[in-house]
């Protein structure tokens, strides 16, 4: 089944715990960012993880040692997975996966940006990123929904390593990201919508159809 990850990047701790609630039952998974943990604080990665499991996107580029204490920090607040820029190179993907494995947690790691700045260095290197992510033994990918043609060349050079994809509605990406992704992550398109319960209602079943298609 196709994944749906909630993207929570509020900045308010009440707002975010009660969306979460809100959503809890119609999403897989949470994922927190730097605007909530940052004004939050790093006990919020636990709060939510009682409604879903939650990635915390620190989005680690450090030297090992550094990357290490950053990923030990998410998961003993209760992160299942944390998210590093793949950029940063294999030392650093084999240090934070050797404290996911303490953990029993996941890595994922981004290709390039679903940006346009994510064309000028990433684009030019996310396939041997990805390689290198699968060979490093990382979890999954964070790939592009707003590059659907580089994404699939991400898939046949990964074969069936999971691929989560952001960039869906607000930064223009389609659903259609999902013919190579296993599943998305969204934000402002649901937790700025009118009705945040049904618009999230209508995106699980978008997202059930291409899990049902051959
Ligand atoms: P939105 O759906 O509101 O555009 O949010 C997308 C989310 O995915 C943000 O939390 C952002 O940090 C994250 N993200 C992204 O947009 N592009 C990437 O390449 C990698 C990300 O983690």
């Amino acid at each position: 089944m196709k994944e749906l990850v909630l993207a929570l990047d509020l900045e308010d701790r009440r707002n975010a715990l009660k969306i979460a609630e809100n959503l809890s039952d119609i999403v897989d998974k949470f994922k927190v960012n730097y605007p909530l943990i940052l004004s939050a604080g790093v006990r919020i990665i636990s709060e939510i993880s009682e409604l879903k499991p939650v990635i915390a996107d620190l989005k680690i580029a450090d030297v090992p040692h550094i990357a290490t204490k950053i990923a030990e920090i998410a998961f003993r607040n209760d992160a299942k997975a944390v998210i590093i820029h793949g950029f940063a190179g294999s030392d650093m993907m084999r240090a934070v996966l050797n404290v996911a494995k303490r953990y029993d947690c996941e890595v994922y790691a981004v290709t390039e940006l679903s940006s346009e700045g994510g064309r000028e260095f990433m684009g030019k290197f996310s396939v041997e990123i990805a390689k290198l992510a699968k060979e490093s033994g990382c979890h999954g990918l964070i790939a592009p929904a707003t590059r659907i043609e580089k994404l699939k060349e991400i898939r046949e050079a990964i074969g069936d390593m999971k691929i989560l994809c952001p960039g869906i509605g607000a930064q223009g990406g389609s659903l259609d990201a999902l013919k190579f992704a296993d599943g998305i992550i969204v934000g402002r398109s649901v937790y700025m919508a009118d009705n945040p319960r049904e618009t999230a209602k209508e995106l699980r079943n978008l997202v059930q159809t291409y899990s049902t298609r051959p």
